[in-house]
């Protein structure tokens, strides 16, 4: 059964590949899977139909048949778990992989979404530019702790893995801020990551989407 997933009918990056459903999309195609796109509108994301899916009216989601999901972890998980190529067979190696999937989701991606939060959503705020420094300052302790754990090796932690999706998924948000570059070895895994043949179809996969249709 051909898994359908949901994106923006027109990401606001316009096709960086910013938005989570390319993580998802890099994740299928890691494991070989074919499967559709179903877009979605900010109005429509709101509407019964769609918070039937995903209850905080977001994407991506993932439907499989009967199987209904969404969070970008998760989704990434179920496919992982299924498929071979994104989670060693060995069941401490295994562990470890999936330690890191959520070390990317619940230790490194919160304060980088944070700069993206004071960037735009609060950037009108009084306070705002006081609380930038602190942002960045968050994000470069953890960059910090990260670049010294992967030190000179390819991948977190042998080979590359649903963690490492995960991770440079969630380092690439920093790309436009230039934060990666002062993190030479950070900015090289992040490139890694880039060049795999299954990310550079997804990159491709979703830049078509957000810039081969007419706006509607
Ligand atoms: N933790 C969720 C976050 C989902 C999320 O924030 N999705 C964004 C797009 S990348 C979204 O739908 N934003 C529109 C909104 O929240 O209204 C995940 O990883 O899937």
């Amino acid at each position: 059964m051909t898994p359908i997933i949901t994106a923006f009918e027109r990401s606001p990056d316009g096709g960086k590949g910013l938005a989570r459903d390319t993580r998802v999309r890099w994740a299928l195609e890691e494991a070989g899977l074919a499967y559709e796109v179903r877009p979605v509108s900010f109005a429509a994301m709101k509407e019964p139909a769609h918070l039937a899916v995903h209850p905080f009216g977001q994407i991506p989601t993932y439907e499989e048949g009967d199987l209904v999901l969404f969070e970008s972890g998760a989704i990434i998980f179920h496919i992982a778990s299924h498929h071979a190529g994104l989670l060693p067979d060995e069941a401490n190696a295994r562990a470890r992989a999936i330690t890191w999937m959520f070390a990317a989701l619940n230790t490194v991606e919160p304060p980088i979404l944070d700069l993206v939060t004071v960037k735009f959503v609060e950037a009108d705020r009084p306070w705002s530019k006081d609380r930038m420094p602190l942002v960045v300052d968050r994000i470069r302790h953890r960059l910090r702790q990260l670049a010294a754990r992967l030190g000179s090796v390819e991948w977190l932690d042998g080979d590359f893995s649903a963690g490492d999706l995960l991770m440079v998924s969630v380092l690439l948000r920093l790309k436009p801020s230039g934060m990666l570059d002062e993190f030479p070895g950070l900015a090289a895994y992040v490139a890694r990551g880039e060049a795999r043949p299954a990310y550079q179809r997804a990159f491709a996969a979703q830049l078509a989407f957000n810039t081969a249709r007419p706006t509607g």
